[in-house]
């Protein structure tokens, strides 16, 4: 029997995605480089940093910016990002991800965020799902990003229970990729994409019930 929940953010709960490649394709262009949305699929669970790193990989521009610059330059990026987030609500929410949030607290069973972003806590605030998680990972905290499988090993102790025990969603290939590294049962949520590794994989939360999950 399953006895917890760990989620991803954005493409999970929320799609935030369309909100960063809005904000990491202006920053790029203000830098001379053209980013597409297909570059952006590369950046999904992907930290801020370390995105910002392969945008200039990608522009050839890796070795052109000091530490203290790509900082400002990742600062910039995300006061767009937030600006971009003002107006968002329970309306917001990807299909199927209240019902199910509501069917955790019927059953009484935990849940944690496992997410990349340190906007993670201001964005289910406005979503009107914060109380839903028992504990959101400090991304901050973490020593490796997704694929590593840090950040899920670290959501299930946070809810007291093993990775085992866990069930973990996510929508990128990284993040499928850690959760399996954690040891975890991981439910894989794409209409589009192949997300090779999950034991699951579904269009949406709306295919999914929480007494389905617990019993796999
Ligand atoms: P922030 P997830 C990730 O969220 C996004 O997919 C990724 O594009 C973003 O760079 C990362 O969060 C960091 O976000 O700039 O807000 O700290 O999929 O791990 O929920
Ligand atoms: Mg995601």
């Amino acid at each position: 029997m399953k006895k917890g929940f760990v989620f991803d953010l954005d493409g999970v709960i929320t799609d935030t995605a369309k909100f960063h490649y809005t904000a990491w394709r202006n920053l790029a262009a203000s830098l001379d480089i053209t980013i597409d949305e297909a570059f952006n699929e590369t950046l999904k669970g992907i930290s801020r940093m370390d995105s910002l790193d392969r945008i200039l990989l990608y522009g050839h521009k890796e070795k052109d910016y000091t530490a203290a610059e790509k900082t400002r330059l990742a600062e910039q990026k995300n006061d767009e990002y937030v600006k971009l987030l003002a107006n968002l609500t329970e309306a917001d929410l990807l299909p199927g991800v209240h019902d199910f949030l509501v069917q955790t607290k019927a059953h009484s069973i935990p849940c944690a965020l496992a997410s990349a972003s340190k906007n993670a806590p201001m964005i289910l605030q406005k979503l009107g799902v914060l109380d839903y998680f028992a504990h959101i990972v400090d991304p901050e905290s973490l020593k490796k990003g997704k694929p590593d499988p840090e950040i899920f090993i670290k959501a299930a102790e946070s809810i007291h229970i093993a990775p085992e025990e866990a069930i973990g969603f996510e929508d990128a290939q990284a993040g499928i990729a850690g959760i399996k590294a954690a040891g975890m049962y991981a439910v894989g949520i794409s209409a589009t994409e192949k997300l090779a590794g999950a034991d699951l994989q579904v269009a949406s939360m709306t295919d999914v019930t929480v007494e389905q999950l617990l019993k796999v």
